[in-house]
């Protein structure tokens, strides 16, 4: 009798294991000062943790890290194509309540930056520019932009990392109206209790947590194309490597270098040139050389301004 109860409490223990929903989490590092100006620069955002949200076959990525003062978000890719708005959920004490609690709070950012405390959705607090918080750039409907950033003072939303380094946390994307996707995927808006655990350290990443032992080739990354300024590019390496990255057009003349230093494994985000910029004349094609290393790739690139 003994063998069969213990049989069934593991078989019921069991059940409970398996049929318990996974708590998503995620790592945000120190990082240093970004300015949040809605231009992803060189280096700016390479420590940032990164999440995704979808809104049907487009990816938005989500990027997170800290400077010690304040929480840093940026959004990235498919929020003209959508278009969808950022938002950020915080949950203070974490306390994963079913509803809503005076410490959690609703950020929003489009034609101006809403928050409310302690309620979602309330347009009542809405600003082109709110004193103790920032999101850019403001953007209506019709605005073709590929990022915007977002940083929020712990001070302003009570957080003490003397005393605390986890709080709950989810991000969504919304047309404001109808229609809200979200990271965890199955968070909702009502229920703290379905976002996230952030866990804020007060160090750097040591190692880029996606890229541990990998073994891909790099990937370079032009989104959307055809490309123009507000395309987003990212080169992702599996290791440190050397890196040199040039346009030439179809005549072969350079046209401009992109990049070339060395940069540490993981996903980094780069500038388009200046002097690509300038050249807003028609739909050009040129080439692009990426060398990692001593391997070299090929490829092109339909710019249109
Ligand atoms: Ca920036
Ligand atoms: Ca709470």
């Amino acid at each position: 009798m003994k063998t069969c109860a213990c049989f069934s409490f593991l078989f019921v223990l069991l059940v409970c294991v398996v049929t318990l929903p996974a708590q998503e989490s995620i790592d945000i590092h120190r990082a240093s000062v970004i300015v949040p100006d809605g231009i992803i620069a060189d280096g700016e955002w390479d420590s940032a943790a990164e999440r995704e949200i979808r809104v049907g076959t487009t990816v938005i990525r989500v990027l997170a890290q800290h400077d010690g003062e304040a929480l840093c978000l940026a959004f990235l890719g498919g929020l003209q194509s959508t278009f969808h708005f950022p938002e950020v959920l915080l949950d203070i004490d974490n306390a994963k309540s079913e509803g809503w609690q005076n410490d959690d709070w609703w950020f929003h950012v489009s034609g101006t930056d809403c928050h409310s405390q302690g309620e979602h959705s309330n347009y009542d607090n809405c600003r082109v520019e709110q004193g103790d918080w920032e999101g850019v750039p403001n953007a209506d409907m019709n605005s073709q932009i590929s990022a915007m950033e977002i940083r929020i003072p712990f001070a302003t939303v009570g957080i003490d990392l003397s005393v605390q380094s986890r709080i709950g946390i989810a991000f969504d994307v919304t047309n404001t109206a109808t229609s809200w996707q979200f990271w965890p995927a199955d968070a909702t808006l009502d229920s703290p209790a379905s976002w996230a655990t952030a866990t804020i350290h007060n160090t750097a990443t040591e190692v880029n947590e996606n890229f541990t032992a990998a073994s891909f080739p790099a990937l370079l990354d032009i989104a959307p194309q055809p490309a123009n300024v507000n395309s987003l590019l990212s080169l992702t390496l599996p290791a440190n490597a050397d890196c040199d990255l040039r346009l030439f057009d179809l005549a072969g003349n350079h046209i401009a270098t992109i990049l070339r230093r060395r940069l540490a494994a993981g996903r980094h985000w780069l500038n388009w040139p200046e002097q690509l910029a300038r050249r807003n004349t028609a739909v050009s094609v040129y080439f692009y050389r990426l060398r990692i290393n001593s391997d070299i790739q090929h490829g092109r690139l339909l710019w249109r301004p």
